[in-house]
């Protein structure tokens, strides 16, 4: 059975930080990249950061299957924004924000890179949930936040309701 992994959750300022690039592809990274897909399962969640677990290299792990049975991983991702792109709208929610789904706009079409665990590059233009999921991954590796886009009045009352909860627990 796979590690379960502790969830950093906001503001801690661990989420914050800017994660390395992956140069190892040993073992040891095959066993994180399990404990993640663990833990992300165990907290229904459909994407997560190595960051968002307190280690921080640049590896993400995903399941956007309805059946959740088409676990991926990404390591070293990139991606360039493609010039033919639209904003697109969606609602997004993270692991590291209980509670709190915020309308987000990203851009739609993205020409995405990265590394598999052997270490193998591979090259896509995703479409849909893939392509928003895999922006707020990339995101949380920048120690970058959803409610970075929305207002600071906003994300200032997210916080203190954040805090507030995690105390009466
Ligand atoms: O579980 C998650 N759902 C989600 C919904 C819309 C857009 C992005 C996400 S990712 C999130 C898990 C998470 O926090 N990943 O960092
Ligand atoms: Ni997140």
């Amino acid at each position: 059975m796979p590690e379960k992994l502790k969830i950093l959750i906001f503001p801690d300022p661990r989420l914050r930080k800017v994660a390395k690039k992956v140069t190892k592809f040993d073992k040891s990274l095959k066993k994180l990249a399990d404990a993640m897909l663990h833990t992300m399962y165990d907290a229904n969640g459909i994407g997560l950061a190595a960051t968002q677990v307190d280690r921080h290299l640049r590896l993400i792990v995903m399941d956007l299957s309805e059946n959740k049975d088409d676990p991926r991983v990404f390591i070293n991702p990139t991606y360039k924004i493609l010039d033919n792109h639209s904003l697109y709208e969606f609602e997004e929610g993270c692991l590291s924000i209980p509670g709190f789904n915020e309308l987000i706009s990203r851009p739609d079409k993205i020409d995405l890179k990265w590394q598999d665990l052997d270490g193998n590059e591979h090259n896509d233009k995703p479409e849909g949930l893939l392509t928003v999921c895999i922006q707020h991954e990339i995101d949380h590796l920048e120690g970058k936040l959803m409610v970075d886009y929305i207002s600071s009045l906003k994300r200032d009352r997210i916080r203190k309701k954040i805090i507030r909860d995690f105390k009466r627990k």
